[in-house]
């Protein structure tokens, strides 16, 4: 038997227990050694029942994911857990930590389900653009019903111990230590000469289950998993667990599930699975750096931006000082976060004690030497270098030795703001995404002087407030910003060639944009990215270059701020409007633009997204990211583009790098080199026949 599956017996009840670490995944090894150690206790006249247990921080976390895509090996789960369920002797699973996936599975092919209170069950396949392909799907409504099945793998949210001994997918609830809670249960269950329940068996209740059950369930959904793959087949999988032959809907869920597998969704999203992990590790920064310790926070400036920021911190116990020029900015900057709290409360996400607990620990000040006693200082002014270079000038005179001083610049250079201290190593960046409270995604800014400790503080405290940290280089708008820029950049050219903003938005919006470049753009503030071009010191010499754009702010069209930017707006709804067709049209002219006919979808992807990803090439040959898989975080988490693409260096995977060439060299010929020049790693290879994941 392999080592990560042990057999004990103990009198009359045999331990089956899982040391398979990290989080106990179902690899090779542990699939041979469960069905060994199953075999073993079936053929054990002594054992008259098994617990199944793990050892380490958690229970089975599901199947192996890194096992996925290469050719299946035997014994395959399916069979395991049949196999398991058919044992005439009762099995138990004993849980803790996390059953997920695969893990649940395997607890479910038991005949009776123990776990501790602070454990959490689910099916979170589709996370990873997958169904639970191991009888999951069928065994599931059969325990807590149709609905609330289909809820947990749609989402695949995990679902506390406490509800689901209360939907009826736990037996018993174990308090204090689980393995001694377990014997006791089993005893109890040979004392009582309880028989092996099979949930393949248990009849599927379809009571509250009409005749549009499904019809409706699919639309109700059709919002949320729009473009996604898996979703509709985890309804095909339930649809068939109401309707057919147990064996007949396995069947179907085995090829369902294949089906997913080879998806390009699938491949996209576990390639973020391990990138969302991935960018967390900093290559040169060792694991064990000493991290400064973080009790207080401030934050200078009191905006919306100021306020989200300030509220993640509040949000995890940690007390923050607001700074603000004046009384009267400082209570509107307060406002800002009580109503960002009162809202959440309204909705119901948040106790009127919570936020009263966040708000006791938000003080304000309009001195600067009220954040003098604190470990890391944000400043969220607007996008002025000057600005923020005397800001950093005074913070370098009232800050603490050994306090973080970052940035929430989004564009600008980090070292030369350093420059403003006499601490360049305590200098960073940490780009917040808006809204600040909301948005997961933290762009870490490393400047040339940023100290070890500082960047592993600022990583490890992105993880505290709950932030997807990305680490990369000084240059001008970072990761994003900087490929965002070639993204809009072409929307804005699109525009002036007399394709149609709508147009552009819908065909982005269905490739799996959440919104349109030219509608984020609205959202933005078109006086914002106006302001971040004239900022911008090397931009290429473009006159045709965000001229739209430019144009629409010089009479007045800012975004949706003044109800009309690009679109007009109808509250959040954006409206084509005549009037920026004009404009398009009298920039043309002045430009000497010409218009084009007949631009199919394919070419408006292309231009949005080749151009991005030939950015992204070069911000991986500029070391600017560590992985091109960083990169694909940035965009997943700060941009609205969705995980079934894998980011933008992924989808270039997925097209193929010579194809991504192939259609540059067309804008080229037709636009000249400036844009359209492939970046050298990226022509390298496509030459080669590489990817950006090799
Ligand atoms: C499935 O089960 C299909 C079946 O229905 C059908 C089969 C036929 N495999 O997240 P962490 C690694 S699909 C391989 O940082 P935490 C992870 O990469 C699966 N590796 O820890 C990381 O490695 P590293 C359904 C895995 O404490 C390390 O473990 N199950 C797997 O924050 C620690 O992970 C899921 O989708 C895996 N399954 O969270 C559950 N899981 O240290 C996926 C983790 O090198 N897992 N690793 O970066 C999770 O949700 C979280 O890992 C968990 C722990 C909540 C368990």
């Amino acid at each position: 038997m392999g080592e990560v599956v042990n057999y004990n017996r103990e009198n009359e009840i045999a331990y089956i227990s899982v040391n398979s670490p990290p989080v106990n995944a179902l690899s090779l090894p542990v699939r041979t050694g469960l069905q060994k150690a199953f075999q073993k206790f079936s053929a054990d006249s002594e054992a008259k029942a098994a617990i199944l247990i793990c050892e380490g921080r958690t229970w089975i976390a599901g199947a192996d994911i890194t096992e996925f895509g290469k050719p299946p090996e035997d014994p395959w789960l399916p069979k395991i857990v049949e196999q398991m369920e058919d044992c005439e002797k009762i099995i138990v699973a004993a849980i803790h930590g996390t059953a997920l996936g695969g893990g649940f599975e395997t607890a479910m092919g038991c005949h009776y389900r123990c776990a501790v209170t602070t454990a959490m069950v689910g099916l979170p396949e589709v996370t990873l653009g997958l169904l639970a392909g191991a009888t999951g799907t069928q065994r599931l409504p059969r325990l807590i019903g149709v609905k609330a099945a289909l809820d947990a793998m749609v989402s695949g949210a995990p679902i506390p111990a406490k509800v689901a001994y209360e939907a009826g997918a736990i037996d018993e609830l174990i308090e204090g230590d689980l393995r001694e809670g377990a014997t006791e249960y089993v005893k109890r269950l040979l004392s009582q000469g309880a028989k092996p329940i099979k949930v393949r068996e248990i009849e599927i209740d379809t009571s509250d289950i009409g005749e549009h059950f499904f019809a409706e369930y699919r639309n109700g959904m059709a919002k949320r998993t729009r473009g996604y793959f898996a979703p509709e087949q985890i309804v095909k999988c339930v649809e068939a667990a109401v309707s057919l032959p147990y064996q007949e809907a396995v069947k179907k869920e085995g090829e369902l599930f294949m089906e997913c597998m080879m998806s390009s969704h699938s491949v996209a999203q576990r390639h973020l699975f391990f990138a969302d992990r991935a960018c967390g590790k900093v290559l040169d920064v060792p694991k064990e750096t000493p991290l400064r310790p973080i009790k207080k926070v401030a934050v200078i400036g009191g905006g919306t931006m100021g306020g989200g920021i300030a509220m993640n911190f509040a949000n995890v116990g940690i007390p923050v000082v607001l700074k603000e020029i004046n009384e009267a900015a400082l209570e509107k900057g307060l406002e800002i976060i009580r109503s960002n709290y009162n809202a959440t409360v309204t909705k119901g996400r948040m106790s009127a004690e919570q936020m009263q607990d966040r708000l006791n620990i938000i003080s304000g000040t309009i001195d600067y030497s009220g954040v003098g006693d604190c470990d890391l200082i944000v400043e969220a002014v607007f996008e002025n270098m000057a600005l923020k270079k005397e800001i950093f000038g005074e913070l370098d005179k009232v800050a603490k030795a050994g306090a973080i001083l970052a940035s929430n610049t989004s564009t600008l250079d980090i070292d030369e703001i350093a420059k403003a201290t006499n601490r360049p190593g305590d200098v960073i960046g940490w780009h917040f995404f808006a809204p600040a409270n909301v948005m997961t995604l933290l762009e870490i800014v490393r400047g040339a002087g940023t100290s070890k400790d500082v960047i592993a503080t600022s990583m490890a405290m992105a993880k505290k407030i709950k932030k997807i940290a990305v680490l990369v280089g000084v240059c001008f708008g970072f990761v994003g910003n900087r490929m965002f820029f070639p993204y809009v950049r072409e929307a804005q050219q699109m525009i002036l060639e007399g394709v149609s903003p709508e147009r552009i938005d819908q065909v982005a919006f269905d490739w799996g944009m959440a919104m349109g470049p030219n509608a984020v753009s609205d959202l933005s503030g078109l006086d914002v990215l106006d302001k971040v071009k004239s900022e911008w010191e090397d931009r290429p010499e473009d006159p045709s270059l965000w001229a739209v754009g430019s144009k629409l702010v010089e009479i007045g069209r800012l975004g949706q701020k003044t109800k009309a930017g690009i679109f007009t707006y109808a509250g959040r709804t954006a409206v084509p409007d005549e009037a920026v067709a004009k404009v398009a049209k009298e920039e043309a002219v002045r430009l000497n633009v010409k218009q084009l006919e007949n631009v199919s979808d394919e070419e408006i992807i292309e231009r949005l997204m080749y151009s991005m990803i030939n950015e992204g090439a070069l911000i991986l040959e500029e070391e600017i990211a560590m992985r091109s898989s960083d990169i694909d975080v940035v965009f997943v988490h700060g941009y609205g583009m969705p995980r079934y693409r894998g980011g933008p260096m992924r989808y270039g995977d997925t097209v193929g790098l010579a194809k991504v060439v192939e259609a540059m060299e067309k804008y080229r010929a037709r636009y000249g080199d400036m844009y359209w020049t492939p970046a050298p790693l990226l022509a390298r290879l496509a030459a080669s026949g590489g990817s950006f994941s090799d």
